[in-house]
């Protein structure tokens, strides 16, 4: 029926009442007041896009998983990004760990592996998920803080949980405040099994390396970005995709057999622990390319319904405790979530392969029977009767072997909380350890009670003694705690791992960074025409930052529009800055404290900077004199924005932090 009339409500007399009649007004309301679905109790806010994956290379003496029988293989692909702990409204730039959940619609049905940007977790029993969960989110009384850990709760569960150190140095780590979903890995965190078409086993343990290279923020631009532009993380994936620059991760495993696992250090079955790569190999076998966003936000990133327990012959589980509680989860929450158990039916999570069930009715049933036969064994002829088990195809549980007493325990094996702690800090750059240690220091100082700043640094202790240190230091501690009590003596004789350092792995070029560029009237247009021409070279991206957004005339008179008003364009969202200005407008900039802030910040996040006659805003930004080599003068003799560009693969001049 088409609506007469959707700007007024039917009500008696001009001014009177409205009336119960009116049931298109009823209609609208009704379904306004049921948009939103809970969200996720963690991992509420994220970003999805699609993909797809290509298998490099058989790797079918290992798996008979379909996206892995030959080369050339392409599977289709939905990622979802997210942060844990803030609600669906947070920000972007919290310090937290990042979901990384990938389903994969096979040939065989989907596969989803939903891993995280950190490949160790806080705790090694499910059942401690609801108390992590709670420590780390709002308080219950308050309703804050959002979106962080820097209060009492979560301190004071974790210094009460030796388990979370390791733990905690990751996401003290700049790993928790990535630049960009583009730029960090992926991880399964579990050790899972590929089974091969002879039931023969591998253990494997899943990465995805993002062929950008490894980069984060530094702390202090998280603050501000969070501010500047909350949705800093999702418009750098969607302005990436809509441009053409397409994400790629390649798929990497680890495999081992169970020789390997029992002289391994530690349990192989403990997530809170990883396996060096420099000891097993990470094995690239494929690439995960994203090319398309979403077209519809809450159809597809707020509907897509993530398993674990979502497995396809070839892949299995292993005994990991904490595997084999969130295989008990997902479907729980999936269920809360989306409201009925045909959540299976909706587009994003529909197979894309053929299938088949008994199931029916339900709310929302959208896939249902159309003839007499809902039930087996049954007699009906063979158009009707129905699908059936397939003992050859079909899925088999691995037949591990496992005995023993019904016991709630921890084992053994599980005892060492500190030594790959240990090794995490001591494979860090000095950079990195000391963007750590001042992590540290924040979340700290922000607790109110000083018995858990203090139980923090007691555990320290069994990590780094300098890092102890420096944490207890940077907290004015008036003196170093005991070390805490540990249920196993901490190794700190394992070699350090270069693969965990994120600056060791950065990328190689600046392609697909962003450069911020602030000019004025009268700036030089030949320069930025080659600016912009060096820029695309890099394969990487320009905004035009002007004191109006109305943007400027340049020297041979043409006008530039500018992307952004520098008052919301601070250099935090830029990886690198160049300023062209003329004497006069950088007097008159030096007067706009945003444009002071756009020069101090990039000095002090250690960012490249190249400029043109913008000697006024430094001085007034207090940079005058001679600054260091990360800052250009494009107007020196000799100096290029072709080698500038090339100076910003560095990304950052880290020698300014020191
Ligand atoms: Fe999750 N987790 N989790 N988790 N998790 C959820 O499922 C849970 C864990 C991860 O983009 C929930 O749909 C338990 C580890 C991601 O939609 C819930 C345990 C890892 C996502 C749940 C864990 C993860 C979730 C909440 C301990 C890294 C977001 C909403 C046993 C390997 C997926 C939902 C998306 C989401 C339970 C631990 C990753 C409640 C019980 C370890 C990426 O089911």
């Amino acid at each position: 029926m088409v609506v007469g009339d959707d700007q007024n409500t039917l009500r008696s007399g001009e001014r009177g009442p409205a009336l119960l009649e009116d049931f298109h007004f009823r209609e609208k309301i009704f379904h306004f007041d049921h948009e939103r679905i809970p969200e996720r109790v963690v991992h509420a806010r994220g970003f999805g896009v699609h993909g797809y994956f290509e298998n490099y290379e058989p790797l079918t003496e290992l798996t008979r998983a379909d996206p892995f029988q030959e080369a050339g293989r392409r599977t289709e692909a939905f990622v979802r990004f997210s942060t844990v702990a803030g609600n669906k409204g947070s920000f972007d730039l919290a310090r937290d760990v990042r979901g990384f959940a990938v389903k994969l619609y096979t040939r065989e049905g989907n596969w989803d592996l939903v891993g995280n940007n950190i490949p160790v977790f806080f705790i090694q029993d499910p059942i401690k998920f609801p108390d992590v969960v709670h420590a780390a989110k709002q308080e219950p009384d308050r309703g804050f803080p959002q979106a962080q850990t820097a209060h009492d709760n979560f301190w004071d569960f974790v210094s009460l949980t030796p388990e979370s150190t390791h733990m905690l140095l990751w996401i003290m780590s700049d790993r928790a405040i990535p630049r960009s979903f583009r730029f960090m890995e992926g991880f399964g965190v579990h050790t899972f099994r590929l089974v091969n078409a002879e039931g023969k086993s591998t253990f494997v343990k899943f990465h995805w390396k993002p062929k950008q290279g490894l980069q984060s923020v530094v702390w202090n631009e998280a603050v501000k970005i969070n501010g500047a532009d909350p949705d800093f993380h999702r418009r750098d994936l969607w302005d990436a995709i809509q441009a053409g620059d397409f994400p790629e991760y390649e798929l990497g495993m680890q495999l081992f057999d169970e020789e390997f696992a029992d002289r391994f250090g530690f349990d192989i079955l403990d997530p809170t622990k990883i396996i060096p790569e420099e000891e097993v190999p990470v094995r690239r076998v494929g690439k995960l390319v994203l090319d398309r966003v979403v077209d519809n936000f809450f159809a597809e990133t707020e509907q897509v319904a993530f398993c674990t327990q979502n497995i396809i012959p070839g892949i299995d589980f292993t005994d990991d405790p904490l595997l084999q509680g969130r295989n008990f989860s997902y479907l729980d929450t999936q269920l809360k979530r989306l409201g009925s158990p045909n959540f299976t039916h909706l587009p994003v999570n529909a197979p894309r392969c053929p299938f088949a069930t008994f199931q029916q009715d339900g709310h929302m049933a959208m896939v249902n029977p159309t003839t007499r036969a809902n039930y087996e064994p049954n007699s009906w002829p063979d158009e009707i009767k129905g699908p059936r088990e397939d003992p050859k195809r079909g899925f088999h549980t691995y037949p591990d072997t496992e005995a023993g007493p019904k016991r709630r325990l921890r084992a053994e094996s599980f005892a060492d909380h500190y030594s790959q702690a240990h090794q995490f800090f001591a494979s860090q750059t000095s950079v990195e350890q000391q963007h750590i240690i001042d992590a540290f220091v924040f979340e700290l100082s922000k607790c109110d009670r000083v018995d858990i700043r203090a139980r923090v640094v007691a555990a320290l202790r069994n990590v780094d003694e300098d890092l102890a240190e420096a944490v207890a230091d940077g907290l004015g501690l008036p003196e170093l705690p005991e070390p805490a009590r540990c249920a196993r003596e901490p190794r700190h004789d394992l070699e350090p791992s270069p693969a965990l350092s994120i600056l060791l792995n950065g990328p190689e070029t600046f392609a697909g960074r962003k450069i911020g560029v602030l000019v004025t009237d009268g700036a030089d247009a030949k320069l930025l025409s080659e600016l912009r021409q060096a820029v695309q070279a890099e394969q990487a991206m320009l905004e035009i930052v002007a004191a109006k957004v109305g943007g400027v005339v340049t020297d041979d008179g043409e006008r530039v529009e500018a992307d952004q008003k520098i008052d919301g364009a601070p250099s935090v969202l830029y990886d690198a800055v160049v300023i062209l200005a003329t004497d006069k407008a950088a007097a008159e900039l030096a007067g706009l404290a945003p444009a002071r802030d756009f020069v101090s910040d990039a000095y002090a996040h250690c960012k490249f900077i190249a400029h043109r006659e913008a000697g006024a805003l430094f001085a007034a930004a207090g940079l005058g004199g001679t600054l260091d080599a990360g800052v250009v003068d494009l107007a020196a003799s000799g100096a290029s924005v072709t080698d500038f560009l090339t100076q910003c693969r560095d990304v950052r001049y880290w020698a300014r932090a020191s």
